[in-house]
């Protein structure tokens, strides 16, 4: 493409790991940005006249690195309340069963998150938000799933869809009324049907989830009953993707496969034929290492099969109260690493171009091409690798989104 147009800005001078086939490194690069999204990126010396000449404003990156926006895609950052004391209690030798017997676990962030004004759980969530945008996060996912009732529900959505209102980043959100059974059931068949006629129509109208969750697990909810969620789903043409094989193998990733979901996460217990129906299916494998770490699980997610069958991987926080109280996108590509064996360069495509395929919007964002929304992060840093080494270091030093800058 011919780079003498009139570009809005132009960062010169800069090391681009465009995330196009692997790292896809340009070094001494530079990228262009018009009308909000990515013009140019090449290298410095295709540059066709002085930069000056191309664009209204020129950014010398000084050999700073350039990565996508990074992409968490699977998050319950929207609740009330914390479990540190739960926490607590675990660590002086209570059990998760015993916690939740008790009233604990998912039913007390439920209990705290129907209490909370709709004011107060958009206060508490923006600052799980911030967190995570101060590491060059630019999309989320938000699913809702601590209210089990249609009012409670459609309060975590609307909160979710007014933080990416407020902020620089782009909010995708997830209807999760299949999470847990509420208080008000005892049968989890007629909490299904609830959902499928009541709550999921309601949401849908109101255009307040852009893809719908299950959690299909023995202590969630059986296979024949995500089935009937998907088909009342995908009726309503909504996408769909599934927690799936987090502590059995229940067959939830060949399940969602069959409804072309979006991605299968989790996963520490999949099997060789859901890793074929993923890859037939185009099926993202969605991998949270976070809530591996915090349970002290010890069966790993099978990366050779998913490796073998080409299986797309992604990354992501799994930001939620219980099982994975963590808003660092980052430490989280780090464990990627260290836990499930991830290298540095598939953990920083798990948290672009893969996290974008989890999330349906790969043609708008994820990589640095020619077309896609100028959503991109900054790094102080000499490798890309740097990204996943680090704990607790944070090397962002600046953020656009669609072409507008932050930091
Ligand atoms: N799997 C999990 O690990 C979390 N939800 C899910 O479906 C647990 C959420 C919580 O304990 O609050
Ligand atoms: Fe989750």
């Amino acid at each position: 493409m011919p780079n003498n147009q009139n570009w809005d800005s132009l960062f010169t001078h800069a090391n681009i790991a465009t995330m196009a086939h692997g790292y896809g490194m340009i070094k001494d690069g530079a990228l262009a940005v018009k009308d909000g999204s990515i013009s140019w990126v090449g290298k410095m010396s295709e540059l066709q006249a002085a930069p000056e000449a191309l664009a209204k404003k020129v950014h010398d990156a000084r050999s700073i690195w350039i990565t996508p926006g990074l992409i968490d895609c699977h998050t319950h950052l929207v609740y009330a309340g914390n479990r540190a004391q739960e926490f607590e209690a675990r660590l002086n030798g209570k059990t998760y069963a015993e916690i939740a017997a008790a009233g604990g676990g998912i039913l007390s962030t439920v209990r705290a998150t129907r209490a909370a004004s709709e004011a107060e759980l958009f206060a508490q969530s923006e600052k799980r938000l911030k967190a995570l945008m101060a590491e060059g996060v630019t999309t989320i996912e938000i699913k809702s799933g601590y209210g089990l009732d249609t009012e409670t529900e459609i309060k975590m959505l609307r909160v979710a869809r007014a933080l990416g209102k407020k902020h620089a980043i782009t909010v995708k959100t997830t209807f999760l009324g299949a999470h847990a059974l509420p208080p008000e059931f005892t049968d989890k068949d007629a909490y299904i049907d609830y959902i499928c006629n009541d709550m999921l129509p309601a949401i849908a109208r109101d255009g307040l989830a852009d893809a719908v969750d299950g959690f299909c697990e023995t202590i969630g909810f059986s296979p024949a009953q995500i089935t009937k969620l998907f088909d009342a789903a995908t009726k309503l043409g909504l996408r769909v993707k599934l927690h799936a094989e987090q502590l059995s193998d229940q067959g939830g990733a060949a399940l969602a496969a069959r409804y072309g979901a979006l991605s299968a996460d989790h996963l520490e217990y999949l099997s060789a034929d859901g890793a074929k129906a993923m890859a037939k299916a185009g099926t993202v494998a969605v991998l949270l290492p976070a809530a591996f770490y915090y349970l002290k699980e010890t069966q790993k997610p099978p990366m050779h099969l998913l490796r073998e069958h080409k299986v797309a991987m992604a990354l992501s926080t799994d930001c939620n109260p219980g099982t994975s109280p963590i808003t660092s996108l980052l430490t989280v590509m780090n464990m990627g690493a260290t836990l499930f064996g991830l290298t540095p360069e598939e953990a920083l495509s798990g948290v672009t171009a893969n996290a974008a395929k989890a999330l349906g919007i790969a043609d708008d964002v994820g990589t640095l091409e020619v077309g896609k929304a100028a959503d991109i992060a900054l790094w102080d840093i000499a490798h890309p690798a740097e990204l996943t080494y680090h704990v607790g270091y944070n090397p962002c030093v600046g953020v656009m989104r669609g072409g507008e800058f932050y930091l």
